[in-house]
């Protein structure tokens, strides 16, 4: 593990649940054998896209609510990497909402890795559209007036290939649960339920450990009933996996029988005429 931590220092606050993710990925990728050069990790803005800076390999910090965009350029461009994104739900369920639909219905070869910490936890605890009715929130201090996006509801409405629900509670559970998302061939949506200490007073670890139980892959409608149905427990594991489905690469009629990656034929493009043009 090592191999991935660099001397920069964790500016997470005491007992978040970035800590737990963060260590199941690093345990995820030795496990998969995947050193940090043969790796993509992208980090969204938040205090999630923080763990850019304490993990040594290929990174790209890019924009608030971009992460999935990015992520699967490259997953198009060069197949042989794996692409991991990182994202906050405030990012992927406002910002970026729109290509967190696209991802999951043209099943990119990406894993994306939801930090489920119910609010915009690094501009200090806005709301996010997966915080509950009624909490109150920096900005919302009598309590927000929207409902909650029903975000698992959402997505297994885009017909998804990979769907899994893991907490920064069970590492050894959430290490599986990555592995299984990196080695999906598709889009591998993972929802990481994260206690926020600082900001969010409805979830805590207790009541994480408390209402997660594991359970086995199921059928397409049970598991969407389960990740759906949370009042009284939460289900947690690989939820929903088809292996069967072609991702968007595997499927463009124009890319059958080549072999050579997208990222080389760019490279082979001259561009000096055009450039000459505007000098
Ligand atoms: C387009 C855009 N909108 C808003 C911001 C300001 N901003 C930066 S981080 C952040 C909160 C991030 O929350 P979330 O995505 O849930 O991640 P967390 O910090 O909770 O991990 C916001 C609102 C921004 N940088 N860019």
């Amino acid at each position: 593990m090592k191999d991935y931590n660099c001397k920069n220092q964790c500016t997470w606050c005491d007992g978040c649940g970035n800590y737990g993710i963060l260590t199941a990925i690093k345990r995820a990728l030795i496990e998969l054998g995947l050193a940090p050069h043969q790796v993509l990790i992208c980090f969204d803005v938040g205090c999630h896209g923080n763990m850019s800076d304490t993990l040594v390999g290929y990174r790209f910090h890019g924009l608030h609510g971009r992460v999935i965009s990015l992520s699967a350029g490259a997953a198009l461009a060069n197949p042989d990497v794996p692409v991991i994104a990182f994202g906050g739900d405030g990012a992927c369920f406002s910002e970026g909402v729109g290509h967190l639909v696209h991802a999951i219905r043209s099943n990119y070869n990406m894993t994306f890795i939801l930090h489920n910490n119910g609010n915009y936890g690094l501009t200090t605890g806005q709301a996010s559209s997966l915080t509950p009715r009624g909490e109150k929130m920096d900005m919302a201090p009598l309590g927000t007036v929207e409902e909650p996006l029903n975000s698992m509801d959402f997505v297994f409405s885009l017909n998804p290939s990979f769907v899994a629900r893991g907490f920064n509670g069970n590492i050894s559970q959430l290490t599986n649960i990555l592995k299984s998302a990196i080695y999906h061939q598709g889009f591998s949506y993972v929802d990481v339920l994260q206690a926020c200490p600082t900001y969010n007073k409805f979830v805590s670890h207790e009541y994480l450990l408390e209402k997660c139980y594991e359970c086995e892959p199921m059928n397409f409608e049970t598991a969407r009933k389960a990740a759906v149905d949370t009042s009284e427990k939460i289900a947690t594991g690989v939820l929903y996996q088809d292996k069967t489905r072609p991702t968007f690469l595997d499927q463009l009629e124009a890319r059958k029988g080549i072999d050579s990656r997208l990222v080389d034929e760019v490279k082979k493009v001259d561009v000096s005429a055009l450039l000459a043009k505007f000098s």
